[in-house]
Protein backbone atom coordinates (compact mmCIF):
# COMPACT_ATOMS: atom_id res chain seq x y z
CA UNK A 1 0.00 0.00 0.00
CA UNK A 2 1.68 3.50 -0.47
CA UNK A 3 1.12 6.11 1.64
CA UNK A 4 -1.82 8.12 -0.71
CA UNK A 5 -3.97 5.00 -0.68
CA UNK A 6 -2.39 4.68 3.70
CA UNK A 7 -4.15 8.12 4.09
CA UNK A 8 -7.38 7.45 2.43
CA UNK A 9 -7.50 4.33 4.58
CA UNK A 10 -6.53 5.82 7.66
CA UNK A 11 -9.75 7.80 6.93
CA UNK A 12 -11.73 4.70 7.81
CA UNK A 13 -10.24 3.83 10.90
CA UNK A 14 -11.65 6.86 12.48
CA UNK A 15 -15.03 4.60 12.98
CA UNK A 16 -12.82 1.89 14.53
CA UNK A 17 -11.47 3.51 16.97
CA UNK A 18 -13.49 6.95 17.05
CA UNK A 19 -12.82 10.28 18.73
CA UNK A 20 -14.08 11.60 22.02
CA UNK A 21 -17.77 11.21 20.88
CA UNK A 22 -18.13 8.25 19.50
CA UNK A 23 -21.50 7.75 16.76
CA UNK A 24 -22.35 4.55 18.46
CA UNK A 25 -22.25 5.95 21.84
CA UNK A 26 -24.58 7.32 24.20
CA UNK A 27 -23.50 10.89 25.66
CA UNK A 28 -23.80 10.62 29.57
CA UNK A 29 -24.54 14.55 30.77
CA UNK A 30 -23.33 16.24 32.69
CA UNK A 31 -19.56 14.63 32.57
CA UNK A 32 -17.93 13.83 36.07
CA UNK A 33 -15.07 16.30 36.91
CA UNK A 34 -11.44 14.99 36.12
CA UNK A 35 -10.12 14.82 39.10
CA UNK A 36 -12.96 13.24 41.07
CA UNK A 37 -12.75 10.31 38.14
CA UNK A 38 -8.92 10.38 38.10
CA UNK A 39 -8.87 9.50 41.52
CA UNK A 40 -11.27 6.31 41.10
CA UNK A 41 -9.59 5.47 37.98
CA UNK A 42 -5.97 5.33 39.02
CA UNK A 43 -6.59 3.63 42.01
CA UNK A 44 -8.48 0.74 40.24
CA UNK A 45 -5.22 0.95 37.85
CA UNK A 46 -2.40 0.76 40.87
CA UNK A 47 -5.16 -2.15 42.21
CA UNK A 48 -5.32 -4.53 39.16
CA UNK A 49 -1.30 -4.06 38.16
CA UNK A 50 -0.27 -5.09 41.69
CA UNK A 51 -2.70 -8.28 41.43
CA UNK A 52 -1.80 -9.30 37.90
CA UNK A 53 0.92 -10.55 35.60
CA UNK A 54 1.86 -11.21 31.72
CA UNK A 55 4.19 -13.39 30.16
CA UNK A 56 6.89 -11.04 30.29
CA UNK A 57 9.37 -14.43 29.60
CA UNK A 58 8.15 -15.49 26.85
CA UNK A 59 8.84 -12.22 25.00
CA UNK A 60 12.25 -11.29 27.38
CA UNK A 61 13.58 -14.41 25.56
CA UNK A 62 11.05 -15.23 22.49
CA UNK A 63 11.22 -18.88 21.39
CA UNK A 64 11.22 -19.41 17.25
CA UNK A 65 7.64 -20.07 17.11
CA UNK A 66 6.32 -17.58 19.64
CA UNK A 67 3.60 -15.99 18.45
CA UNK A 68 4.09 -12.37 20.47
CA UNK A 69 0.18 -12.51 22.33
CA UNK A 70 -0.20 -10.86 25.41
CA UNK A 71 -1.33 -13.03 28.11
CA UNK A 72 -2.50 -11.34 31.46
CA UNK A 73 -3.37 -13.46 34.70
CA UNK A 74 -3.92 -12.84 38.09
CA UNK A 75 -1.08 -13.28 40.72
CA UNK A 76 -2.13 -16.28 42.29
CA UNK A 77 -1.71 -19.96 42.50
CA UNK A 78 1.39 -21.28 39.97
CA UNK A 79 1.76 -17.77 39.19
CA UNK A 80 2.10 -16.03 42.40
CA UNK A 81 5.45 -15.34 42.66
CA UNK A 82 5.66 -13.89 39.19
CA UNK A 83 6.47 -10.01 38.77
CA UNK A 84 3.16 -7.77 38.88
CA UNK A 85 2.25 -5.37 35.61
CA UNK A 86 3.71 -2.65 37.87
CA UNK A 87 6.85 -3.45 38.34
CA UNK A 88 7.23 -3.81 34.36
CA UNK A 89 5.46 -0.72 33.80
CA UNK A 90 6.87 2.86 32.78
CA UNK A 91 4.60 6.33 33.61
CA UNK A 92 3.94 8.01 30.76
CA UNK A 93 2.88 11.67 31.93
CA UNK A 94 0.26 13.88 30.39
CA UNK A 95 -1.10 16.84 32.21
CA UNK A 96 -4.91 16.89 31.49
CA UNK A 97 -6.88 20.26 31.53
CA UNK A 98 -10.55 19.74 32.08
CA UNK A 99 -11.48 21.94 29.21
CA UNK A 100 -9.60 19.45 26.88
CA UNK A 101 -12.96 17.25 27.58
CA UNK A 102 -15.31 20.09 27.00
CA UNK A 103 -15.30 20.93 30.83
CA UNK A 104 -15.60 24.11 32.14
CA UNK A 105 -14.73 23.98 35.66
CA UNK A 106 -10.86 24.94 35.39
CA UNK A 107 -9.49 21.68 36.93
CA UNK A 108 -5.78 20.50 35.85
CA UNK A 109 -4.89 16.77 36.64
CA UNK A 110 -1.62 15.33 36.03
CA UNK A 111 -2.65 11.64 34.15
CA UNK A 112 -0.65 8.25 34.24
CA UNK A 113 -1.08 5.97 31.05
CA UNK A 114 1.78 2.99 32.59
CA UNK A 115 3.61 1.31 28.94
CA UNK A 116 4.86 -1.81 29.60
CA UNK A 117 7.31 -2.17 26.71
CA UNK A 118 7.55 -6.08 25.04
CA UNK A 119 9.84 -5.34 21.89
CA UNK A 120 11.99 -2.83 21.34
CA UNK A 121 11.79 -2.21 17.36
CA UNK A 122 14.25 -0.75 15.42
CA UNK A 123 12.98 3.35 15.36
CA UNK A 124 12.61 6.15 14.52
CA UNK A 125 9.42 7.00 16.31
CA UNK A 126 6.23 8.71 14.99
CA UNK A 127 5.21 12.07 16.11
CA UNK A 128 1.46 11.76 18.06
CA UNK A 129 0.21 13.34 14.82
CA UNK A 130 1.58 10.93 12.01
CA UNK A 131 -0.35 8.54 9.74
CA UNK A 132 1.14 4.86 11.71
CA UNK A 133 0.65 1.15 10.67
CA UNK A 134 -0.40 -0.68 13.09
CA UNK A 135 -1.94 -3.70 14.67
CA UNK A 136 -3.94 -3.33 17.97
CA UNK A 137 -6.03 -5.34 20.66
CA UNK A 138 -8.11 -3.52 23.60
CA UNK A 139 -8.83 -4.80 26.29
CA UNK A 140 -10.96 -4.41 29.71
CA UNK A 141 -10.32 -4.38 33.11
CA UNK A 142 -12.23 -8.04 33.48
CA UNK A 143 -10.36 -9.57 30.46
CA UNK A 144 -12.39 -8.79 27.26
CA UNK A 145 -11.02 -7.99 24.63
CA UNK A 146 -13.59 -4.76 22.84
CA UNK A 147 -12.14 -4.39 19.70
CA UNK A 148 -8.91 -5.93 18.19
CA UNK A 149 -7.49 -5.49 14.10
CA UNK A 150 -6.65 -8.97 12.22
CA UNK A 151 -3.80 -7.38 10.43
CA UNK A 152 -1.96 -4.09 10.06
CA UNK A 153 -4.22 -0.99 9.41
CA UNK A 154 -3.38 2.35 8.62
CA UNK A 155 -4.41 4.66 10.99
CA UNK A 156 -3.81 8.75 11.31
CA UNK A 157 -3.37 9.35 15.06
CA UNK A 158 -4.97 12.72 15.49
CA UNK A 159 -8.42 10.77 14.92
CA UNK A 160 -7.55 8.18 17.90
CA UNK A 161 -8.39 8.39 21.20
CA UNK A 162 -5.35 10.45 23.02
CA UNK A 163 -4.12 7.47 25.28
CA UNK A 164 -4.04 5.42 22.05
CA UNK A 165 -2.25 8.07 19.98
CA UNK A 166 0.23 8.76 22.54
CA UNK A 167 1.01 5.29 23.27
CA UNK A 168 1.96 4.31 19.46
CA UNK A 169 4.21 7.54 19.44
CA UNK A 170 6.57 5.67 22.35
CA UNK A 171 7.09 2.61 19.26
CA UNK A 172 9.06 2.51 17.72
CA UNK A 173 8.48 1.12 14.19
CA UNK A 174 9.76 -2.05 12.41
CA UNK A 175 11.83 -3.46 9.43
CA UNK A 176 9.86 -3.99 6.16
CA UNK A 177 10.75 -7.17 4.82
CA UNK A 178 8.49 -8.20 1.99
CA UNK A 179 5.61 -7.01 -0.18
CA UNK A 180 2.52 -10.05 -0.39
CA UNK A 181 0.87 -10.54 -3.55
CA UNK A 182 -2.46 -9.06 -1.88
CA UNK A 183 -0.57 -6.09 -1.44
CA UNK A 184 0.08 -5.89 2.60
CA UNK A 185 3.96 -5.57 3.69
CA UNK A 186 5.50 -8.07 5.96
CA UNK A 187 7.31 -6.23 8.89
CA UNK A 188 9.76 -7.79 11.71
CA UNK A 189 11.33 -6.23 14.24
CA UNK A 190 8.23 -4.12 14.71
CA UNK A 191 8.06 -2.02 18.02
CA UNK A 192 5.71 -3.47 20.36
CA UNK A 193 3.90 -2.07 23.84
CA UNK A 194 0.89 -2.26 26.51
CA UNK A 195 -0.53 0.46 27.61
CA UNK A 196 -2.69 0.86 30.70
CA UNK A 197 -4.47 3.80 29.97
CA UNK A 198 -7.13 6.28 32.22
CA UNK A 199 -10.58 6.80 30.81
CA UNK A 200 -9.88 10.78 30.52
CA UNK A 201 -7.29 9.71 27.96
CA UNK A 202 -9.87 7.26 26.35
CA UNK A 203 -13.76 7.42 25.86
CA UNK A 204 -14.27 9.52 29.61
CA UNK A 205 -18.07 9.58 30.02
CA UNK A 206 -18.87 8.26 26.33
CA UNK A 207 -20.28 4.92 26.17
CA UNK A 208 -18.69 2.96 23.36
CA UNK A 209 -19.49 -0.52 22.04
CA UNK A 210 -19.15 -2.49 24.86
CA UNK A 211 -17.71 0.27 26.95
CA UNK A 212 -18.97 1.38 30.06
CA UNK A 213 -18.21 5.31 30.60
CA UNK A 214 -15.12 6.15 32.81
CA UNK A 215 -13.34 2.82 31.83
CA UNK A 216 -10.06 2.25 32.17
CA UNK A 217 -8.41 0.41 28.78
CA UNK A 218 -5.69 -1.39 28.10
CA UNK A 219 -4.40 -1.75 24.83
CA UNK A 220 -1.12 -4.02 23.01
CA UNK A 221 -0.12 -1.92 19.95
CA UNK A 222 2.18 -3.08 17.63
CA UNK A 223 3.61 -0.46 14.76
CA UNK A 224 5.01 -1.62 11.59
CA UNK A 225 5.71 1.36 10.19
CA UNK A 226 4.37 5.33 9.98
CA UNK A 227 4.52 7.95 7.23
CA UNK A 228 6.97 10.81 8.94
CA UNK A 229 5.83 14.40 9.30
CA UNK A 230 2.36 13.46 7.86
CA UNK A 231 0.75 16.45 6.32
CA UNK A 232 -2.61 14.80 6.84
CA UNK A 233 -4.23 18.30 4.60
CA UNK A 234 -1.41 18.98 1.95
CA UNK A 235 -1.04 22.09 2.91
CA UNK A 236 2.99 22.04 3.43
CA UNK A 237 2.84 21.90 7.55
CA UNK A 238 3.27 18.76 8.84
CA UNK A 239 0.32 17.94 11.56
CA UNK A 240 2.75 18.01 14.46
CA UNK A 241 2.72 21.42 13.84
CA UNK A 242 -1.01 22.17 13.58
CA UNK A 243 -1.58 22.14 17.52
CA UNK A 244 -0.81 25.11 18.52
CA UNK A 245 -1.79 25.74 21.73
CA UNK A 246 0.10 22.89 22.39
CA UNK A 247 -1.94 20.66 24.70
CA UNK A 248 -2.13 17.21 22.54
CA UNK A 249 -5.13 17.62 20.90
CA UNK A 250 -5.78 18.41 17.46
CA UNK A 251 -9.36 19.14 16.95
CA UNK A 252 -9.16 22.20 19.17
CA UNK A 253 -7.05 24.19 16.74
CA UNK A 254 -9.00 26.15 14.64
CA UNK A 255 -7.85 29.54 13.46
CA UNK A 256 -11.01 30.25 11.17
CA UNK A 257 -13.50 28.96 13.26
CA UNK A 258 -15.73 32.68 13.24
CA UNK A 259 -15.42 32.30 9.63
CA UNK A 260 -16.53 28.88 8.81
CA UNK A 261 -19.94 29.17 11.29
CA UNK A 262 -20.43 32.37 9.64
CA UNK A 263 -20.53 30.82 6.16
CA UNK A 264 -21.97 27.84 7.41
CA UNK A 265 -19.34 25.50 6.36
CA UNK A 266 -18.07 22.60 8.12
CA UNK A 267 -15.66 23.80 11.17
CA UNK A 268 -12.49 22.05 9.87
CA UNK A 269 -10.02 22.05 12.28
CA UNK A 270 -5.68 23.54 11.16
CA UNK A 271 -4.66 19.89 10.93
CA UNK A 272 -7.51 19.30 8.44
CA UNK A 273 -7.73 22.30 6.15
CA UNK A 274 -5.80 23.94 4.07
CA UNK A 275 -6.66 27.42 4.21
CA UNK A 276 -6.14 27.64 8.15
CA UNK A 277 -7.17 31.60 8.45
CA UNK A 278 -9.99 31.52 5.73
CA UNK A 279 -8.83 34.34 3.81
CA UNK A 280 -8.98 31.86 0.66
CA UNK A 281 -5.09 31.61 -0.12
CA UNK A 282 -4.10 28.50 0.65
CA UNK A 283 -1.42 28.01 3.43
CA UNK A 284 0.81 26.32 1.22
CA UNK A 285 0.99 29.89 -0.71
CA UNK A 286 1.48 31.75 2.33
CA UNK A 287 4.54 29.44 3.59
CA UNK A 288 8.10 29.24 2.48
CA UNK A 289 9.50 25.98 2.27
CA UNK A 290 13.32 26.56 2.11
CA UNK A 291 15.53 24.10 -0.18
CA UNK A 292 16.52 21.48 3.09
CA UNK A 293 12.87 21.40 4.02
CA UNK A 294 12.60 23.44 6.73
CA UNK A 295 9.48 26.14 6.91
CA UNK A 296 9.24 29.50 7.21
CA UNK A 297 6.76 31.58 8.26
CA UNK A 298 6.36 35.26 6.40
CA UNK A 299 4.81 37.81 8.81
CA UNK A 300 4.26 40.33 5.75
CA UNK A 301 2.20 43.15 8.15
CA UNK A 302 4.84 42.11 11.08
CA UNK A 303 2.21 41.97 13.74
CA UNK A 304 3.94 38.87 15.16
CA UNK A 305 1.14 36.68 13.46
CA UNK A 306 2.58 34.60 10.55
CA UNK A 307 0.51 35.22 7.02
CA UNK A 308 -0.87 31.97 7.09
CA UNK A 309 -2.98 32.52 10.33
CA UNK A 310 -3.90 36.45 9.88
CA UNK A 311 -7.02 36.87 8.47
CA UNK A 312 -5.78 40.47 7.26
CA1 LIG B 1 -4.59 21.52 20.34
CA1 LIG C 1 -10.52 25.84 9.82
CA1 LIG D 1 -3.72 23.19 7.87
CA1 LIG E 1 -4.80 31.31 3.99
Amino acid sequence: MNFKNALIFSLFTFFLIGCKKDDNGVEITPPLPIGEVYQTNSADIEAFMATHTYNYSDFDNPAVDFDFKVKIDTLAGDLAGRTPLIQRAQAIKVTLKSEDLGLEDGETVEHTIYYIPLREGVGPQPTRADSTLVKYRGMRFNGTTFDASAQYLWQYLPFTIQGYGIGVSKLKKGTQVRINDDGTSTYTDSGMGMFIIPSALGYYNNVSGSIPAYENLIFVLELGNFVPDTDYDNDGIPSWMEDLNGNGIYDDDNTDYTIERRSFQVATPNHLDSDDDGDGIPTKDEITINADGTISFPDTDKDGIPDYLDKD
